[in-house]
């Protein structure tokens, strides 16, 4: 039976902004209180959806959130109308209606960890949201992400859902940012990869000075858990805790893999070459042929992969079985990174093309092409089972434009959170959406 990884993107929410929420993310850090244009944030990513729709990949979208989070407010003592619970957050809290203003749900990647009905127990794809504990405004997700997800793969004879993991910082989870599959096609048994920052539970692993590492060991290995995997269908890695402190707030800042392949930094990991073996051997009982390219920091440094975000980028798989590179245009604008890829490809490697995109709004608050994106690999029955309504077509893409161009600003400053209308716009936006893309009711206003 025929197999794919779709990728679904996650659609830029109508409130993106730049909050300077993320400490330990470099970009956000560095871009806090710019004013930002959600318009042209959502058309960037639906260019991108697009373009690798028409390049042939299966493509698909995952919704936005309600924001301002009103109901996270109110649980934060904020009372009145939605309009009061705004204006009183504004006046007393600012911090605090930024923090539930943010669209940071479009890093779908962070979304929820999936894995595969060829390497799962009782072969459904299984699905575990993140709880995303570490940052407050990404941890009031994953309720609606699980809504949506639930919407969009519906099926149960084929989908299987699980909450995110017990909310605290023992458990963080940043999902599929820390998560790479290696197999020989993508319908096969094959390999899962869990990188982790820390240990919460054996002091043992070394952990960073400065910034926070925001996945654990233990949420990794829960994770693999209520997936039912096959402990020799997993391997888990630390990554060096030095690059954690130099910006790599996620794995998917240094490390990107597909099929056979790992494209990796230098410096990502601890233990590379025992990582590199226990991947190359249990890929091998599966009938898989582990390769990796790993880029030198002689080549490349730390400081260029943090601002280029050249490994989060996608590499996908063509039809000949080579592959291909879709990357962020802050690599075309970093000399040593682009003298790299052009070596890279031009070297008769797997890694054959580059395409370059503008994704200028998300890469301002750190997140890159391979952000953007949630991978689900279905065989055909199960991508026949997905809520059609979610998958790219040019009519969709045609619908989701107008709808952007209809809702969505293009200027938003931190004042503008304070005005109780922006709601209503989100609010009636996605209604809309909802309708477009066949969800039903997923949103807090919908529901209760
Ligand atoms: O969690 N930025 C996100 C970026 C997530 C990138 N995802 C992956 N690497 N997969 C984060 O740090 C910034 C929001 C702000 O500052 O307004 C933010 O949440």
């Amino acid at each position: 039976m025929k197999s794919y990884e779709v990728n679904f993107d996650g659609l830029v929410g109508s409130t993106h902004n730049y909050g300077g929420l993320s400490y330990g993310n470099v970009a956000s850090q560095s871009n806090s209180q710019q004013s930002s244009n959600p318009k042209e944030a959502a058309l960037q990513g639906l260019a991108k959806m697009k373009a690798l729709m028409d390049m042939g990949f299966q493509q698909g979208v995952l919704a936005p959130q309600e924001r301002p989070d009103v109901a996270a407010l109110r649980r934060l003592g904020f009372s009145g109308t939605d309009a009061q619970v705004i204006e009183r957050a504004a006046k007393e809290a600012m911090p605090l209606l930024v923090a539930s203003c943010s669209a940071s749900s479009m890093w779908v990647a962070n979304a929820a960890t999936v894995s595969p009905s060829a390497d799962t127990a009782d072969g459904r794809v299984h699905f575990t949201a993140a709880n995303l504990n570490c940052k407050y405004h990404r941890s009031i997700e994953h309720p609606t992400t699980s809504r949506v997800l639930g919407a969009m793969f519906a099926n149960q004879q084929h989908f299987a859902h699980h909450a995110a993991l017990p909310a605290v910082a023992q458990f963080g989870d940043e999902g599929a940012a820390n998560h790479t599959r290696f197999c020989r096609e993508y319908g096969e048994a094959g390999v899962e990869f869990f990188v982790f920052g820390r240990s919460a539970f054996d002091n043992r692993f070394p952990a960073p000075q400065k910034y926070p590492a925001r996945q654990t060991l233990e949420a990794s290995q829960a994770v693999a858990r209520l997936h039912g995997l096959r402990d020799e269908g997993v391997v888990y890695a630390q990554q060096n805790p030095n690059v954690i402190d130099q910006g790599v707030f996620h794995n998917d800042v240094i490390a990107v893999g597909n099929g056979e392949v790992l494209f990796y930094h230098e410096d990502a990991f601890l233990e590379t070459d025992k990582m590199l073996a226990e991947l190359q051997g249990k890929l091998a009982k599966v009938g898989g042929n582990f390769q990796s390219v790993c880029v030198p920091r002689s080549a490349v440094t730390v400081d260029d992969a943090v601002r280029s975000y050249l490994f989060n980028s996608q590499l996908l798989s063509r039809p000949d079985g080579s592959m291909l590179l879709i990357v962020p245009q802050e690599c075309q604008a970093n000399e040593r990174v682009w003298a790299y890829l052009q070596s890279l490809t031009s070297s008769g490697g797997l890694i054959r093309e580059v395409k370059v995109f503008d994704l200028k709004q998300s890469m301002q608050n750190g997140g890159g092409p391979a952000c953007l994106r949630l991978r689900v690999a279905l065989n055909e029955t199960e991508l026949a089972a997905v809520n059609p309504g979610v998958i790219m077509t040019a009519p969709l893409y045609g619908s989701l434009t107008a709808w952007v161009e209809k809702h969505y600003r293009d200027r938003l400053s931190e004042t503008d959170l304070a005005d109780p209308q922006l709601l209503l716009e989100c609010r009636t936006a996605l209604d809309e959406l909802t309708q477009i893309l066949k969800l039903g009711a997923v949103y807090p206003f919908q529901i209760n």
